[in-house]
C-alpha cells in the first residue's frame, strides 16, 4: 500500500532535522507474517529546536503496537500515529530522551521488495533510499545518523543464520526451540543503510589480511548447493579489497564483511554497512551458467558494493538529491578497477557504450534532469544512468583536469574531513579546489544542468604557415524545464596524428588552454591555433571519451579510415570505426526507406577485415571494432521519424555485405580460436571467446550461418558460448530447425536453474520480427517464468521492450499494448520495478507518426488504469509530458 502522497520535494527546501538519532536499539522477534519489531530510539533535541516543536517521524504503511517514552507508555493524546506519520506533540523538555516503539511487519505479504520481505524462504530487507520507514517509524533520510544495535530472535530452524550489520556480539539459544544473534555497528550510520538476513543459507568463507595487519572474515552466504558458484565473486571482493588498499588508501573497518545473495531483488545489490546484499545474479557464476559478460558484472558489482563502504557509508550523502555524491563516485571507482583489472581501453569502448546507449537516450529524452537533480517526486526513480553513469564521466573529468596526483589528494582531503558525516557535493568539489587552487564553478554545471552537450569541430591546415587552426563550437540543447543553458567547462583530450601515424608535437597553441594533450573550452566558441606543425595532421578528438558529449567533428572518410587504422588511442580507433560503420548503415537506412538497395563501398569489409586479423590488437578489442552499431545506437543517431523495420534490414544487409568478402578469412580465424574445451573466466580467454563470436555473428547470416551457429551451439563448453550462438540463431535464422532445436537443447539443460532460463528468456525475447509479442506473452505462461521476481521480469518483459526494437516497436501497436498492460499488472505488487519498465517508452517522441500514437496511447492507458502507483504515474507523466 502507498502511504506517501508524492509531492514534490525541492532541493532548495532542504533543512536539517529538529531532532537527531544518536543510537537505536532494535529487536526483531521473526515471523513470516507477523515479525515482531521494537525499537529502542536515543532522540535528541538538535540546539535550537524549540521546546514546543513535535517530533515527527516518517512510517510507511505501518502499524503501531505500543509507545513508550522514557520507559512509561504514552497516553493516546500525546501522540498521534498513522501508517505514514508518528507525531509526539510535546516531546520532553530534557535534551535527549528514548523512544520505545513496536510494531509489526508482515514480510510474507511484501512484495514490493522493500523494508522487511522474504526471498525464497530467507528473510531480508532493502531500506534505500526509503525502505526503514516499512521496519518502524524513523527519522528516515540520510542525514540522520545513529550507531545501531540489532538483537534477532527466530526459530532455529526457519532460521539457522541470523545477520545484521556490524560485528558479531552474543548468541544463544532461547525457548522453544528459538535463537537468538545480537549485532552491532560501531559506525554511525543513515537508516538506508540498515540489514537484517535470517534465514537457512549455505556459506562460503575465506579471510583477508588488511594494509594495517587486520584480519577481517569474509563470507558470501547462497542457496544451500550453490556455494562454488561464489567462489568467483570472493575472488573478486578479495582483490577489491587489495585494490582499494593500493589505488585509493582505504582499508575496510570492521572484523566482519558479510554477503548474501538473494533471488528476489528490485536492484543489482545493495551496500548496507557489513551486509552486502545482492540479487543472486550478481554473486552466481560458473562457466555452465553464466556468460562472460556475467563475470564482468560479478566482478564490477562486489568491488561497487565494497567500495560503497567509504564512497557511500563512511561519508554519506545529506539528502537524496546528493545521490550521485555516493553514486557516481563508486562507480568511477569500480571502472578504474575493472579497467586495471582487465584491459584499460576495452574496458572504456564497453563504459561508453552503456553510456550511449543508456543515459544519452535519458539526456535527450523527457525524462532528462541534471546529474544532480533538483526535485522528485518518488527519490526510486532517480537511480539513472545519469546519476550513475554520467556522474562516474563527472568524477572522471575532474581527474583530467586535476590530473592523476592531485586527483588522489583531493579524495584524501575528502575522506579526511568528512569521514563521519552525510556530506554535498559542494563538499566534494572544495576538496578538489583546495588541493589544486583551481575555480571549479563552471565545472559544477556538469553536476546542475541536465543535457548532453554538443561539441562541433571544424579544421583547416595551412601549410604555408605551418599552422592548423580548429574551430571549436559548444552548444546547449534545451531539456524539459531548463530551456536555458550556461555555457560548461569541457575539456577534450586530443592528438594530431601525423602521416607517419604518430602524434606530433601540439605545444604551440592559442585560443584555448591546452594541457597535457587536452583542450579546455569554456567559452561558446574557441579557435585553437597549433604552429609549428610540418605536415597535415588528422585530428583524433575526445581522446577516451574525455569528455561526454556529442561529437560532429568534420572529417573526411579518408581520415576516418586512417585514425581507425593508426590512432594510438585504442578508443578513437574503436570511436573511428564505429563512425565508419554507423554513417554507412544510415546511407543505407535511407536507401531502403526510399525503396532503393543499398550498396556498400568495399572499404568497409576491407576495414573489417583488417581489425579482425589484426594480431598486434588484444582479441577483445577487435571484437568490439567488428560488432556493428546496434538498431538502439542507429536509432539514437537518427534521432527522429524512425523506423525498426529499415533500421534492422539496413543491419542485416551490412552484415551480409562484410561477411561474403570476408567469408574464407573469417572462417578462418573462427576456426583458429576453437579453444580445447578448457575454461577460465579471465579477460584474455573471454576475449578469445568475443572474438570467435563477433566473427560468428557475421558469418550467421550467410545462408550455411545457421549450420555453423548450430555446431558452435552443440560444441559449446561454457554458457557463453551457448548463448550467443543461440542467440545468433534466432536473431537470423528464427523457425529454423536448427534454432527450434537449439530452443529446445538449452532448456532441457538448464531447466533446473532459473539464472540460466533468464538467458532462454532473454534470447527469445530478443529475436526480432512480427512474432516477438506472441512468443513472449506464450513465453509468461512457462513454468519458469514468474511474474513477481524481478530477474524474470526483467528478462522476459524488459529485453522485449529494452532490447528489441522490431518487437517492441511493432508497427500496428501490439509491443507497446502487451507491456503497458503488463506493467500495469506489475505495478499491483511491485511499483517500482513497473517504474523501471515504463522507461522503455522514453524515446516515444522519435518515432515515426504511427507507432508515435500507438505508444501515446499505450502510455495513456498506464496512467489511467486506476490505483496507479506514484512511482509508475511519475515516469508515465513526465514521459507524456
Ligand atoms: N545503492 C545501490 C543501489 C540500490 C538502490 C536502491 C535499491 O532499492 C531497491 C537497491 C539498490 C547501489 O548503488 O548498488
Ligand atoms: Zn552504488
Amino acid at each position: 500500500m502507498r502511504t506517501d502522497t508524492g509531492q514534490v520535494i525541492r532541493l532548495e527546501d532542504y533543512r536539517p532535522s529538529d531532532y537527531l538519532i544518536p543510537r537505536v536499539n532494535l529487536a526483531f522477534r521473526l515471523s513470516p507474517e507477523s515479525t515482531l519489531v521494537k525499537a529502542v530510539l536515543t532522540v535528541e533535541r538538535r540546539e535550537g529546536t524549540a521546546l514546543t516543536v513535535p517530533l515527527v517521524l516518517d512510517g510507511d504503511g505501518l502499524s503501531l503496537r505500543r509507545l513508550a517514552l522514557d520507559g512509561k507508555e504514552l497516553d493516546q493524546a500525546a501522540y498521534d500515529a498513522t501508517p505514514d506519520r508518528l507525531t509526539i506533540h510535546v516531546p520532553p523538555v530534557a535534551r535527549q530522551f528514548e523512544l520505545e516503539i513496536e510494531t509489526e511487519v508482515n514480510a510474507a505479504a511484501n512484495q514490493a521488495l522493500m523494508g522487511l520481505y522474504r526471498s525464497g524462504g530467507v528473510y531480508c530487507t532493502q531500506c534505500e533510499a526509503e525502505g526503514f520507514r516499512r521496519i518502524t517509524y524513523f527519522l528516515d533520510r540520510p542525514d540522520i545518523l545513529s550507531v545501531y544495535t540489532v538483537r534477532i530472535e527466530a526459530r532455529r530452524v526457519e532460521a539457522p543464520l541470523l545477520l545484521s550489520n556490524g560485528n558479531p556480539v552474543e548468541s544463544g539459544d532461547l525457548a522453544n526451540g528459538w535463537h537468538f544473534a545480537v549485532w552491532h555497528d560501531p559506525f554511525p550510520k543513515p537508516s538506508y543503510l540498515f540489514a537484517l538476513v535470517a534465514g537457512d543459507l549455505g556459506k562460503l568463507s575465506d579471510q583477508f589480511t588488511t594494509m594495517s595487519g587486520r584480519s577481517v572474515d569474509l563470507a558470501i552466504y547462497v542457496e544451500h548447493g550453490k556455494e562454488p558458484l561464489a567462489a568467483y565473486a570472493m575472488d573478486a571482493l578479495k582483490r577489491a579489497m587489495a585494490w582499494d588498499e593500493k589505488v585509493f588508501g582505504r582499508e575496510y573497518d570492521l572484523d566482519v564483511f558479510n554477503i548474501v545473495a538473494v533471488s528476489d531483488f528490485n536492484m543489482g545489490a545493495m551496500e548496507n554497512k557489513g551486509l552486502n546484499i545482492f540479487n543472486d545474479k550478481y554473486v552466481l557464476a560458473d562457466r555452465e551458467t553464466a556468460t562472460d559478460a556475467d563475470f564482468a558484472n560479478i566482478e564490477a558489482i562486489i568491488a561497487h558494493e565494497y567500495f560503497h563502504n567509504w564512497t557511500g557509508n563512511r561519508i554519506t550523502c545529506r539528502d537524496w538529491f546528493q545521490l550521485c555524491l555516493k553514486e557516481g563516485l563508486t562507480v568511477f571507482r569500480d571502472h578504474e578497477f575493472s579497467a586495471d583489472q582487465r584491459s584499460r581501453p576495452v574496458k572504456r569502448i564497453w563504459e561508453v557504450r552503456t553510456l550511449k546507449s543508456l543515459q544519452f537516450p535519458e539526456d535527450q529524452g523527457p525524462l532528462a534532469h541534471p546529474v544532480r537533480p533538483r526535485r522528485y517526486r518518488e527519490i526510486n526513480n532517480f537511480y539513472t544512468a545519469t546519476v550513475y553513469e554520467k556522474g562516474s564521466e563527472v568524477v572522471r573529468m575532474i581527474r583530467t583536469i586535476l590530473g592523476a596526483k592531485k586527483f588522489r589528494a583531493g579524495m584524501d582531503l575528502y575522506f579526511e574531513r568528512h569521514d563521519g558525516e552525510a556530506a554535498t557535493i559542494e563538499d566534494f568539489l572544495k576538496a578538489f579546489e583546495d588541493v589544486s587552487g583551481q575555480d571549479l564553478s563552471q565545472f559544477a554545471l556538469w553536476y546542475n544542468q541536465a543535457g548532453t552537450p554538443h561539441v562541433a569541430v571544424t579544421s583547416r591546415y595551412d601549410q604555408a604557415e605551418r599552422k592548423f587552426i580548429l574551430d571549436i563550437v559548444q552548444s546547449l540543447p534545451p531539456t524539459p524545464s531548463e530551456s536555458r543553458k550556461r555555457l560548461m567547462h569541457i575539456p577534450l583530450a586530443f592528438g594530431l596524428v601525423g602521416p607517419d601515424g604518430k602524434d606530433m608535437e601540439a605545444t604551440a597553441v592559442e585560443g584555448a588552454t591546452v594541457e597535457h594533450g587536452v583542450i579546455h573550452i569554456r567559452k561558446r566558441k574557441h579557435r585553437v591555433t597549433f604552429s609549428g606543425i610540418a605536415a597535415r595532421p588528422v585530428l583524433s578528438f575526445n581522446r577516451g571519451f574525455s569528455a561526454p558529449v556529442n561529437l560532429s567533428v568534420e572529417q573526411k572518410p579518408d581520415d576516418l579510415f586512417f585514425l581507425a587504422l593508426h590512432d594510438s588511442d585504442l578508443f578513437c580507433r574503436w570511436q573511428a570505426a564505429n563512425m565508419l560503420f554507423t554513417g554507412a548503415l544510415i546511407a543505407a537506412y535511407r536507401t531502403l526507406r526510399g525503396g532503393a538497395r543499398p550498396e556498400f563501398e568495399a572499404r568497409l569489409a576491407e576495414l573489417a577485415e583488417h581489425m579482425a586479423g589484426d594480431a598486434t590488437l588484444e582479441p577483445a578489442f577487435r571484437a568490439l571494432a567488428l560488432t556493428l552499431p546496434s538498431e538502439a545506437d542507429m536509432a539514437r543517431e537518427l534521432g527522429s521519424d524512425i523506423d525498426p523495420d529499415a533500421i534492422l534490414a539496413a543491419r542485416v544487409a551490412l552484415a551480409r555485405e562484410i561477411a561474403s568478402a570476408n567469408q574464407k578469412h573469417f572462417r578462418q580465424l573462427y576456426d583458429d580460436l576453437a579453444d580445447g574445451g578448457d575454461f577460465s573466466p579471465d579477460a584474455a580467454s573471454a576475449g578469445r571467446r568475443a572474438l570467435r563470436i563477433a566473427l560468428l555473428d557475421h558469418l550467421v547470416v550467410l545462408p550455411e550461418g545457421a549450420g555453423l551457429a548450430a555446431s558452435h551451439f552443440h560444441s559449446a563448453t561454457n554458457m557463453t558460448d551457448r548463448a550467443a550462438s543461440l542467440s545468433a540463431l534466432l536473431r537470423h535464422h528464427d523457425g529454423s530447425p536448427e534454432a527450434d532445436a537449439a530452443l529446445d537443447a538449452f532448456e532441457k539443460r538448464h531447466s533446473g536453474h532459473a539464472l540460466a532460463m533468464d538467458k532462454w528468456f532473454q534470447i527469445q525475447a530478443a529475436a526480432p520480427g512480427p512474432r516477438a509479442v506472441e512468443r513472449v506473452k506464450a513465453l509468461t505462461g512457462h513454468p519458469a517464468f514468474s511474474i513477481t521476481n524481478p530477474n524474470r521480469v526483467r528478462a522476459l518483459i524488459g529485453t522485449l521492450a529494452n532490447a528489441n526494437q522490431t518487437g517492441f516497436h511493432s508497427a500496428n501497436g501490439e509491443g507497446y499494448r502487451f507491456v503497458a498492460a503488463t506493467i500495469t499488472d506489475i505495478d499491483r505488487r511491485n511499483p517500482q520495478l513497473a517504474a523501471r519498465l515504463a522507461t522503455a517508452f522514453r524515446s516515444w517522441r522519435s518515432l515515426e507518426p504511427g507507432r508515435q500514437a500507438h505508444a501515446r496511447h499505450a502510455l495513456l492507458s498506464m496512467k489511467d488504469a486506476g490505483n496507479v502507483s506514484i512511482d509508475l504515474s511519475d515516469i508515465v507523466e513526465r514521459t507524456l509530458a
